[in-house]
């Protein structure tokens, strides 16, 4: 990370008078770090007295790492995050729980190896967190960093007739749920009952085919591109990098080609009306993402604070035991970003 302390928006400071001013440190812009060696502050009740101060920051920075405030378990996060955003979401099938809470969950499983790709959390779906908090409880011995990527500054990398392009059209998603491959039906949908999800892909405006052997078929058209609710600023938002076939390696790609065709491949994204994105534009759109994005290496005890539409975020490869703990809140809907829509 670049060292902006200039920049730094001193706001947040300002909110906390009585404090002992020389434990804290603000460096970086994005994200913004807010450090503290000290003793005396409690992060979880500093965070609710100063909720609105974290939330306007949040907004002009997009990111902000809470650093040395002595978290080491799942509840010190939790009290911490509803201290920040009181009702957290509970209901989210694609990351497993946890014994400890009901609202934080495990980080996703995927193998050490390999990287997760960059995307905005639940921007498939068709309601989604605003916020979403990441908590270390246990570094990975090399690697491991959770790159994030400023979602203003990748959109005005793109170019102007992309920028359109992926407005008019928006994406597709598609997901064929096929018995032992990936998360099953019933585990993402938390229910055996056929009907039951008939009943939310119905409400959430998914497109769903039953397809042989219990496998099912879901598509769902969403934004590529987005207005952020509160500041009204376009930014990228979407999972193309973790849907499109594209970004897995040529040998697994290959096989699951020859196990199910296109048609019916674990995952995949398309235009909206159903057209491919052309290799080209996926390019455009990973340099956009390489100009826009930083990464710092994890510690104990960190708790990273995201706006999922100003910043995307992945996950770098990994050596040794890593433990990171997921919380999301402020839900929206999908159909209130889209630019028509303001
Ligand atoms: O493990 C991480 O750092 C983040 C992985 C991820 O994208 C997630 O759990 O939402
Ligand atoms: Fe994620």
């Amino acid at each position: 990370m670049s060292n902006n302390s200039a920049t730094v928006n001193l706001e947040i400071l300002s909110a906390f008078k009585s404090a002992n001013k020389n434990s804290w440190r603000l460096e970086q812009i994005f994200p913004l770090v807010v450090s503290y060696d000290g003793n005396e502050i409690d992060l979880a009740i500093w965070a609710k007295n100063n909720r609105k101060s974290i939330e306007k920051t949040l907004l002009k920075h997009g990111a902000i790492l809470f650093r040395g405030f002595n978290i080491s378990s799942v509840s010190d996060f939790e009290n911490v995050v509803v201290s920040i955003c009181p009702n957290l979401f509970s209901e989210y099938g694609d990351l497993p729980r946890i014994a400890e809470s009901r609202k934080i969950y495990q980080s996703t499983p995927y193998p050490a190896d390999r990287a997760i790709l960059i995307h905005n959390e639940s921007s498939h779906l068709y309601c989604f967190p605003l916020n979403i908090w990441f908590c270390c409880l246990q570094p990975a011995s090399q690697g491991g960093a959770t790159p994030i990527v400023d979602c203003r500054k990748a959109y005005r990398l793109i170019n102007k007739k992309l920028q359109a392009r992926l407005i008019e059209k928006k994406i597709m998603y598609v997901r064929n749920f096929i018995q032992g491959l990936d998360v099953s039906w019933q585990t993402f949908f938390q229910t055996t009952d056929k009907s039951m999800v008939e009943d939310y892909c119905r409400r959430a405006d998914i497109d769903f085919e039953w397809g042989k052997q219990n496998n099912l078929t879901t598509r769902q058209v969403r934004p590529a591109i987005a207005i952020h609710p509160i500041t009204n600023e376009p930014v990228v938002f979407n999972q193309i990098q973790l849907y499109h076939m594209a970004y897995l390696e040529s040998e697994i790609k290959e096989s699951l080609l020859s196990i199910f065709g296109e048609d019916r491949f674990p995952r995949n994204v398309y235009y909206g009306d159903g057209t491919p994105i052309e290799d080209s534009v996926l390019e455009e759109i990973n340099q956009a993402y390489r100009e826009s994005q930083t990464s710092f290496p994890w510690e104990k005890g960190d708790i990273l604070m995201l706006d999922n539409m100003l910043a995307a975020h992945g996950r770098s490869p990994y050596v040794g035991k890593r433990q990171i703990r997921v919380a999301m809140g402020e839900m929206r809907y999908s159909k209130d970003i889209l630019p028509s829509a303001v």
